[in-house]
């Protein structure tokens, strides 16, 4: 019997040190409940209680071996899957990441958006409006009557005879005019339309940023602070205006401003053409007609306003000659803002 043993523990150990054991299989089969060396344990009652204590013995230790081995070789194949799992997901992290490509405004957003910002911190709100608007809110109203000259060089496209693409954003003032009683606060940036030609400077279409304040008391003083601090923010805190007498339709006084050349801060140079200047906005009281026309009693408030063309200041301020270039969206120019 207990050559039986050994033949039995050698088999095992060959079996479990075999490359492609089962180890699962190989137990069932020696040490199982109808495995091999259990069936040796069950034929040791015939064996003399002299014998039956030795071969006990032998039997425990052959299966402590054989248990031992299969452990020890379930660990070495478990290491071998772990170590080639690892071998397969290996991740070199200091190979460089894969580039993904973002998009960025264009500057004629960001340059909006910055006005937006710059106009909110002094406590004006946005307003929005219509791009097809009543020829009343776009001309009349603004104090700007059919046979007025200032519609020549304000010319738009019609979509009926009363109906047209509005040519200023002060459409929108006039509704928020008429829908609130001062205090009035506002800006109104986006889309206006003109019957222009294109050229580097004209195109149909193209962004203004107007604004307007209505209170008690409000004077040009108040205009003249609020510009300037916006053109400090918007240029940079060395820069001052220069108020030139003008005319508007729709405000009296009126003024056109100029900013000192943030590149030479006025000595002149390429950017504003040896002028030290640069002229950015329109403004003005706005005129008592247009407030009597949005039911606002001119003797009782006042208020300035001021308009101001998007693709100029971007062009100003990224020194771009062609306007034509800010609506071809070829990525290779709108890349470099
Ligand atoms: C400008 C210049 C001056 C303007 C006037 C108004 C309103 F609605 F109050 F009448 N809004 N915007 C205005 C004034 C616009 O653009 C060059």
């Amino acid at each position: 019997m207990k050559e039986l043993l050994q033949k039995i523990k050698a088999e095992a150990l060959e079996a479990i040190a075999a490359p492609e054991a089962d180890l699962e299989e190989i137990r069932v089969k020696y040490l199982g409940k109808k495995g091999e060396l259990t069936q040796v344990l069950r034929g040791m009652g015939k064996l003399t209680p002299e014998e039956r204590p030795v071969v006990g013995a032998l039997a425990n230790t052959v299966r402590a071996e054989i248990e031992s081995a299969i452990e020890e070789r379930s660990a070495e194949v478990k290491a071998a899957a772990r170590a080639a799992a690892l071998k397969a997901e290996k991740l070199d992290v200091t190979v460089p990441g894969e580039e993904f490509p973002v998009g960025h405004f264009h500057p004629l957003d960001s340059v909006q958006k910055q006005m937006e910002e710059i106009f909110i911190g002094m406590g004006f709100q946005i307003a929005e409006g219509p791009e097809v608007e009543k020829s009343y809110y776009n001309f009349e109203a603004l104090n700007t009557p059919a046979d007025h000259p200032a519609r020549d060089i304000q010319d738009t496209f019609y979509i009926t005879e009363d109906i047209l693409l509005r040519s200023q954003t002060s459409p929108v003032q006039i509704h928020v005019m008429e829908e609130k009683q001062p205090p009035i606060r506002v800006i109104s940036p986006g889309r206006v339309y003109r019957a222009d030609e294109v050229d580097a400077t004209h195109s149909p279409l193209f962004h203004q940023c107007e604004g307007i304040v209505v209170d008690k008391g409000i004077t040009m003083g108040d205009l003249k602070g609020t510009l300037e601090a916006f053109a400090k923010q918007m240029f940079g805190s060395k820069t001052r205006l220069r108020f030139r007498p003008h005319h508007f339709p729709f405000t009296e006084p009126s003024a056109e401003v100029d900013i000192s050349c943030f590149v030479c801060g006025g000595e002149g140079c390429r950017v504003c053409k040896g002028e030290g200047w640069i002229e950015i906005l329109g403004a003005g009281m706005v005129h008592p007609n247009v407030l009597r026309n949005c039911g606002i009693d001119p003797e009782v408030y006042s208020g300035f306003a001021f308009g101001m063309g998007i693709e100029r200041i971007v062009m100003a301020k990224y020194n771009i000659t062609d306007m034509r270039l800010l609506y071809e969206n070829d990525v290779r120019f709108l890349k470099q803002f």
